[in-house]
């Protein structure tokens, strides 16, 4: 069943390279990571995408968003970052007072 789930994990890693976008399943599966090459993904280059590899990307974005949120560069989302954030993305903050 492991075996399994692994083909289908880099069935879907050669489709986002060979389909170039023609597959319905590039509608759900990894679109939008804007990878073509394995080697793209295979940062070490040993031949294989380790899980660490695959989630680099999803990880470098959410790391720049978070960045974008940490406006003083602290490491930390605080109370006011957070808030800021909800107010540029059109939420009410839930902190009144
Ligand atoms: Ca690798
Ligand atoms: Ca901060």
């Amino acid at each position: 069943m492991k075996n399994i789930f692994v083909i289908s994990t880099f069935a879907v890693i050669f489709s986002l390279g060979f389909s170039s976008g023609s597959m319905a399943g590039c509608n759900y599966h990894g679109h939008g990571l804007g990878m073509s090459e394995m080697s793209d993904l295979d940062s070490n280059n040993d031949g294989a995408i380790s899980f660490e590899e695959f989630e680099a990307p999803t990880v470098e974005r959410l790391k720049s968003g978070f960045d974008m949120l940490d406006t003083d560069n602290d490491g930390e989302i605080n109370q006011e970052e957070w808030d800021n954030y909800l107010r540029i993305h059109g939420h009410e903050t839930t902190s009144e007072g």
